[in-house]
């Protein structure tokens, strides 16, 4: 059976032309800094993202963990979203391993966070309270339905950390999503943070990586953080390989992915018992919730779309994420939709 597999755009594989790359790519030692096809990534990405060099890492997790310790001591202060992915979803790392303290204020449902939220979380200098050092930031929003931050609100969130002075760290996994989706360059939403972590291996489609982008001296910091946390990758060219592909030829095509969300949410916004949930569809996200009433969870619905071939990911006790990728086409929207009908036992 083909599985038609939505639960996240980390499932996919990579391209016929990648494998071409990392089958040929030329190698040396990375942690000597003598990986050439490592070196070019960086170059590329650091362009892309308008900043000064950039640093491969093993994952989107180790990106944003590299740039909390770089940018903070033990005992200071992060501010971040309460539905921020390096909150949720990065199993305390910042506490576990850097000794920081995670300060939340409300995402709003558009994934911002207000300004005056901001503002107010700075701590006073006093010896009662940790020291404020960062401010988290996420585009695209994961939690938030997937939706993409504009430059302005960007701006004014960067310029109210900075003059308190804090630096600024954009968990940007999906930036070219959002960037993709507003018609603007990448550096138009990065340019105003002081680090920014994406990741080759989602909608890009490399099966490995992420970059962390900086400053010069900020990355030259987060090398040793790297080491020291055991991400010092060798011949990582082979990987490195594959993510110029994504660069080159796979930012472009998101729009695709996110004209295929459009089709999932329309199709499934039609069934009787479905609704769409977080403002879906945004960028390559679908977030739907099933009509309690209905009487079928989204387990026992999930059950029922795997026996057909469907992988959908379950978000809450009715509740689905569905995310569309290069490995998802037009027919599999047509077939989903028949697969919902079916798992929640309507007439078709
Ligand atoms: N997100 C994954 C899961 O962890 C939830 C997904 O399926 O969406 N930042 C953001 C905004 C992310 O969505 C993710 C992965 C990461 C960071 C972490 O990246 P990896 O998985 O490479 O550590």
């Amino acid at each position: 059976m083909k599985w038609i597999d939505l639960r996240s755009d980390t499932v996919t594989l990579p391209t016929p032309r990648m494998r071409d790359a990392m089958a040929n790519a030329e190698l040396g030692d990375d942690v000597y800094g003598e990986d050439p096809t490592v070196n070019r990534l960086q170059r590329m990405a650091a362009e892309q993202l308008g900043k000064e060099d950039a640093l491969f890492v093993p994952s989107g997790t180790m990106g944003n963990l590299i740039s909390v310790l770089a940018h903070c001591g033990r005992g200071d202060e992060v501010i971040m979203g309460d539905c921020a992915h390096t909150f949720l979803y990065e199993a305390g790392g910042i506490s576990a391993l850097g000794g920081v303290h995670p300060y939340l204020i409300p995402n709003n449902p558009d994934g911002t966070l207000s300004i005056q939220d901001i503002q107010n979380a700075v701590r006073k200098d006093d010896i009662h309270f940790p020291k404020s050092k960062l401010l988290i930031l996420e585009n695209t929003h994961n939690r938030c339905g997937g939706v993409s931050l504009s430059r302005e609100y960007m701006l004014e969130a960067a310029n109210a950390a900075h003059q308190s002075g804090l630096s600024v760290h954009l968990d940007g996994a999906r930036i070219f999503n959002a960037a993709v989706d507003q018609g603007v360059s990448t550096v138009e939403l990065t340019d105003m943070v002081d680090s920014v972590t994406f990741c080759l291996s989602k909608g890009l489609c490399a099966p490995v990586g992420s970059v962390l982008c900086g400053s010069k001296a900020f990355i030259h910091e987060a090398l040793r953080i790297r080491k020291q946390l055991g991400g010092g990758m060798r011949q990582a060219g082979v990987l490195a390989a594959a993510g110029i592909v994504a660069l080159e030829e796979m930012v472009d095509r998101l729009a695709e992915d996110h004209q295929r969300a459009q089709l999932l949410a329309e199709a499934l916004s039609s069934i009787p018992g479905v609704a769409l949930d977080k403002g879906s569809p945004n960028t390559n996200m679908v977030y739907i919730k099933l009509d309690s009433a209905s009487s079928i969870t989204a387990k026992a619905c999930s059950e029922n779309l795997k026996k057909q071939g469907v992988l959908a990911g379950i978000t809450g006790p009715y509740h689905f994420r569905m995310v569309c990728h290069y490995w998802i086409t037009d027919e599999d929207i047509g077939k989903v939709h028949s697969a919902f009908e079916k798992a929640l036992n309507l007439p078709q």
